[in-house]
């Protein structure tokens, strides 16, 4: 976080403190996972039925993870010109995020392919991306399918862009690797916020 904060973000950083609050966004193509992982997170239960539920527009819901209250925005993945939440309200739903989790399906390529294009537009909105932004993690979903993304591009991705914490693979349908990603976001979100309490000078 930049030394200088204007009011609404003192006003931010107070309330995530006192609160122990994080904001959390999930962001990528439609089918890929995010509102099941959202879902696994309110409810504690994995993908079972397959039936598609389009996210209409955008959800916000709210879950304990480690101790922490968390606040997870979830937006569709359809991206028709000027009819998904980003167009409208970026404000709304990146100012005062967090954590970002970029979700691609590890069975299909496209929405791998198009993570960069997410992640482009996420970045333009960050006036000083370098020192005042939220945590990146990107995470391949449905480990259980047949693959058409392979680790090393995952892999590859998150050094060439230099950005994110972490790259994850795991299966909301078999549970596979959800506990261990779980676990790293939860000693991050410990060491947030131990950071959060030193900028305000606690
Ligand atoms: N096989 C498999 N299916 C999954 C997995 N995660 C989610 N799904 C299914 O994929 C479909 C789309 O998931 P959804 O969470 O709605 O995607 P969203 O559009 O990114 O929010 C649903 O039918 C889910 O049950 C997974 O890890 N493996
Ligand atoms: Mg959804």
């Amino acid at each position: 976080m930049s030394e200088k904060r204007n009011h609404t973000e003192d006003y931010l950083l107070y309330l995530k403190i006192t609160k122990d609050l994080f904001k959390f966004c999930v962001i990528g193509d439609g089918g890929v996972g995010k509102s099941t992982f959202i879902n696994f997170l309110t409810t504690g239960q994995l993908a079972s039925n397959f039936k598609v539920t389009r996210t209409p527009y955008i959800n916000i819901d709210g879950c304990k993870l480690g101790g922490h209250t968390i606040q997870l925005y979830d937006l569709a993945g359809q991206r028709r010109t000027d009819a998904h939440p980003l167009d409208h309200m970026q404000n709304v739903i990146l100012k005062g995020t967090d954590i970002i989790l970029f979700f691609f399906s590890l069975e299909n390529l496209e929405s791998f392919i198009n993570i960069k294009k997410w992640y482009e537009e996420i970045k333009i909105f960050y006036k000083d991306w370098e020192n005042d932004r939220p945590l990146l993690f990107l995470i391949g979903n449905k480990l259980d399918l047949p693959r058409n993304v392979e680790s090393f591009n995952g892999e590859e991705l998150v050094e060439r862009m230099n950005d994110f914490e972490v790259y994850h693979e795991i299966s909301l349908f078999s549970g596979k690797n959800v506990e261990d990603f779980l676990k790293i976001l939860c000693d991050k979100l410990d060491e947030q916020f131990q950071n959060l309490k030193e900028i305000a000078g606690l």
